[in-house]
Parts: C-alpha cells; sequence; structure tokens
C-alpha cells in the first residue's frame, strides 16, 4: 500500500521507512511532483501539519499524512517550537539555528527541553492527529554524526549521548516521531 508523506525533508522520510512497516511504501512530496514549498503559515505545530495535510488532500485528491515538528525548551519559553526549521531565518540554516539556542540560553546549566512531532493524517474522508513527544536537555557542543537538525545538541532523558550519537537505531525507538508515528501504523492496520 503506498502512502503520501506530505514532506520535503528526506531526514524525516529516510527515519519513517526504518519505522513503518515495509508492507507500506511511503512516497514524499518529491515522490509525486510536488517541489513547490507549502507556505507553513500557522502558530503551532497543529496548524502547520494540517496546512500541509490539507494542502496535499485537496491538491491532488490523494489520501496523506505530515509531521510538524519541533524543538521546544522551558527556558526559552517553548523557543524555537512551531519556528524550528526558520529559528534563524529563511534560509532554514541548522547551523545557524543551534548558535542562534546557544546564544539565548546564555550558558544556563543542563536546558530542559522536549521535541515535539504532530502528524496529521487525511484517510478515507477522515482527519485524524497524532502526537509525540521525548523530554530531554540542550547540551552546548555538537556531539555525534547521525541523524539530522538539532539531533547533536539534545540528549534524551535516561541517556548519557545525543540523539546524533546514539544513532537512528535508538532515536527510531524512543523518538518524538516515532511515538507518533506508531500510531498512524495501528491505525492503519486496523484499516
Ligand atoms: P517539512 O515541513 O517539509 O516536513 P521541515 O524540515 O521544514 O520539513 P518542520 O517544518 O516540521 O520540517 O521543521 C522541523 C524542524 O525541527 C526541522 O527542520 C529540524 O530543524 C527540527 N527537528 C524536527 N524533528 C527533529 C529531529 O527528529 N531531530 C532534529 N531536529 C528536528
Amino acid at each position: 500500500m503506498k502512502i503520501i508523506f506530505a514532506t520535503h525533508n528526506q531526514n524525516k522520510v529516510e527515519e519513517l521507512k526504518q519505522i513503518v512497516p515495509s508492507k507500506y511504501s511511503l512516497l514524499s512530496l518529491n515522490d509525486i511532483g510536488c517541489i513547490k514549498e507549502i507556505k507553513e503559515t500557522g502558530s503551532t505545530l497543529e496548524e502547520n501539519a494540517q496546512i500541509k495535510a490539507d494542502y496535499v488532500r485537496f491538491k491532488y485528491g490523494l489520501d496523506c499524512f505530515s509531521d510538524d515538528s519541533g524543538l521546544e525548551i522551558d527556558a526559552l519559553g517553548g523557543a524555537p517550537g512551531v519556528y524550528s526549521a526558520r529559528y534563524a531565518g529563511d534560509q532554514k540554516n541548522n547551523d545557524a539555528n543551534i548558535e542562534k539556542i546557544w546564544k539565548e540560553l546564555k550558558g544556563i546549566k543542563n536546558p530542559r527541553a522536549i521535541f515535539r512531532s504532530v502528524i496529521y493524517v487525511h484517510l478515507n474522508q477522515k482527519k485524524i492527529c497524532f502526537q509525540g513527544k521525548v523530554e530531554g536537555n540542550i547540551i552546548y557542543e555538537k556531539l555525534g554524526l547521525e541523524g539530522f537538525g538539532y539531533d547533536p545538541i539534545f540528549i534524551p532523558k535516561g541517556y548519557k549521548k545525543t540523539f546524533a550519537e546514539l544513532g537512528n537505531t535508538t532515536k527510531n525507538k524512543i523518538s518524538h516521531r516515532a511515538l507518533a508515528i506508531i500510531q498512524l501504523v495501528k491505525l492503519l492496520e486496523r484499516t
């Protein structure tokens, strides 16, 4: 069965391919020829996830799901949150985003953070939303080479290494996106 994942982020696609059973074949926006950037004008992860899934549902008439995710840091009032991809500007520069977080944290010790993922699904004329989150803390150096985005500066609670050091096998068991997508897989299995 083919499922459209309304994303242009290849890292998200690769992650989910490792989690979703192989009988479901994931197609990204590029795979269906949708190269246009979908403007994320919402002020919450839920709103942006819906914007991306609605765009595909109504432009292409296809069932699909989207993911809007972000890093919420307590000491920054939940920032970068919904602005995680563009925290340091529209160029979506990951290094600049991390530098900006470090600057704003001003050396606060062990800043607590949450990674949150909202998955919005269009399936058989129904709309469903799932959420996954993982707690952890931010560190002031980049450690590890796997993953993407803020993975090298995020240590999940109960671990001593960053997501980027733990690698995809561990990340995909405990991450915000994994916890959200498992709920979608359960729904697909029941459908
Ligand atoms: P799409 O909208 O096309 O899906 P995007 O990268 O713009 O791709 P988001 O709008 O959801 O995705 O932005 C999420 C940003 O949050 C992402 O670019 C990363 O910087 C960060 N992020 C989300 N999940 C992450 C993860 O698992 N590890 C590290 N950083 C993550």
